[in-house]
């Protein structure tokens, strides 16, 4: 699979694009991706890119044109005329919130191409005429669309067949099965007097399966209800719907931490505080 990514800041992906996963993705040639610099689209002296909003107000807007001859160069189409060879995707705070089912569709594509706006965004004429699919990462504001196509491509590489050294590891994910998942444990099984749950040392493969479903339901329950509907419309085995029952029928514990009660919580620059402080928009 092949992403192109258009950008004020190539230097931006040096390292989230060379390490790890990613990194042997790429050495192993199972994905490409290829940088484009959006000023290399420039053809004055001064190589500009932006300008101020007409209407005034704050912040530079990208040039329509720049940003059409940047695409055009690379994709090999006339913006407005033909199509482009592959689906286009604006990283943008108004799109379309990503999400797995969102990312699993992305990457059906062979190939991608990631557009990053910046400054206050991009002159709307060049989205109108290449209608990309806008996509956004939620309800806060980055500095440009750099650091969102990062996410937006470790998260779509996984799918790549390959990329991933155990094929079954983006079917057990959170959200490949609607809900969070159970807790994970590692030697030594007591650590500063702390006891993993006995069921992991019993080697009852179904018992454990059970377990870490109830747990994933519990979790599930406590921190994202609203996954719960979805996952229980679905076909549920009996031993699901014994489960889901059990769980159902908990009380929540109330002394749990929450993000409020969390050892920090209200320390400067703690989640509360910043909407207040450190939020220009
Ligand atoms: Cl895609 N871009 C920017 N600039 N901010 C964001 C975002 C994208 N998603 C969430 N916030």
């Amino acid at each position: 699979m092949r992403f192109d990514v258009f950008t004020l800041f190539p230097d931006y992906f040096s390292g989230p694009l060379s390490t790890s996963i990613l990194k042997r993705a790429r050495e192993a040639d199972l994905i490409q991706i290829e940088l484009h610099d959006i000023r290399d689209a420039t053809t004055d002296k001064w190589r500009v890119v932006d300008d101020a909003p007409f209407g005034g107000g704050a912040g530079m807007v990208l040039k329509a044109e720049i940003v059409a001859k940047a695409l055009e160069n690379v994709l090999n189409f006339d913006v407005g005329v033909s199509a482009p060879p592959c689906p286009v995707v604006y990283l943008t705070p108004q799109g379309r919130t990503l999400n797995q089912s969102l990312v699993e569709e992305l990457a059906t594509h062979s190939r991608l191409a990631l557009l990053c706006g910046h400054y206050e965004g991009i002159d709307e004429r060049v989205i109108e005429a290449v209608q990309p699919l806008e996509v956004s990462l939620g309800d806060f504001v980055l500095t440009g669309g750099e650091g969102a196509a990062a996410i937006l491509i470790e998260a779509v590489a996984r799918f790549v067949p390959g990329v991933l050294g155990n094929e079954n590891s983006a079917s057990g994910d959170s959200f490949a099965t609607g809900l969070l998942e159970a807790p994970h444990y590692t030697r030594p099984a007591n650590w500063r007097g702390r006891d993993i749950p006995e069921i992991l040392l019993s080697g009852h493969h179904a018992n454990i399966e059970a377990w870490r479903l109830e747990e994933a339901l519990r979790r599930t329950k406590k921190r994202r209800p609203d996954l719960l509907g979805e996952w229980q419309q679905r076909e549920l085995s009996k031993r699901e719907r014994k489960i889901w029952d059990k769980v159902q029928s908990e009380r929540q514990p109330d002394d749990e931490p929450t993000l409020d009660t969390m050892p920090g919580a209200d320390e400067p620059g703690a989640p509360e505080n910043i909407d207040e402080e450190n939020t220009e928009k």
